[in-house]
């Protein structure tokens, strides 16, 4: 029996876009050193899951003026690392002027969030619904091993579709996907030679707050 093959990726939400390689292997070796450096001052660690303490399969940390936290009292943003106490690192110039150079958002993200995954990780479907500014888009860039990603709707139960992402690529939930259901269901270990230590890293890029409303200028 002949099978046919699909040959386009199964079609995304409006709203969500993949943007394969989007940072070419020089823009990503510079991206990975700057992620060391904000890993070396603000330690990735394990997260755990609000209310039954579940240690989370992904290593997290961040960078910017608020970071995302996860703990048995809930998720929430916070402007110090849980465990050292300290400010997070600030967001990288680079990813900064990435995210200018492809959302048309007027104000800067304030949170950057770095999950980790070694093989056996993944990142159960979810919502990205801890912002008060969903006006903005959450843009989030892939580093190391391939990854697969999927993609739903506005309820946990809607159909999913799912894309390979690669090192390199960019993904933009934003506009009716911006709250869409989205998760990781598996690593492809050795699939890629960016990371010394293998795995993959993830960065999101995240408006936390409203812009303030303009003022007269008396
Ligand atoms: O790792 C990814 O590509 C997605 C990460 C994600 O959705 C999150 O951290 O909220
Ligand atoms: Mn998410």
């Amino acid at each position: 029996m002949i099978r046919s093959m699909p040959c386009e990726p199964a079609p995304w939400p409006q709203g969500a876009a993949h943007l394969p390689a989007a940072l070419d292997a020089m823009s990503q070796a510079a991206l990975l050193a700057e992620v060391r450096q904000i890993i070396a001052e603000a330690p990735l660690y394990r997260p755990q899951m609000p209310r039954s303490g579940r240690p989370f399969s992904v290593l997290m940390t961040n960078c910017g003026t608020l970071g995302w936290v996860s703990d048995r009292s809930g998720y929430r943003y916070q402007e110090a690392h849980p465990q050292t106490g300290r400010r997070w690192p600030a967001i990288p110039q680079s990813l900064l002027q990435t995210w200018q150079r492809l959302t048309a958002y007027p104000e800067l993200p304030e949170a950057c969030l770095i999950n980790y995954y070694a093989a056996a990780a993944k990142l159960g479907s979810h919502r990205d619904a801890d912002e008060e500014d969903v006006a903005a888009p959450v843009l989030s860039i892939s580093l190391g091993d391939t990854a697969s990603f999927h993609v739903g709707g506005l309820a946990r139960g809607d159909p999913k579709a799912s894309r390979l992402l690669h090192s390199g690529d960019i993904v933009i939930l934003g506009g009716p996907a911006r709250m869409a259901y989205h998760g990781i269901d598996r690593i492809e270990p050795g699939t890629s030679g960016l990371l010394a230590e293998g795995g993959r890293f993830n960065l999101t890029l995240r408006r936390v707050h409203r812009p303030l409303p303009c003022r007269p200028a008396y």
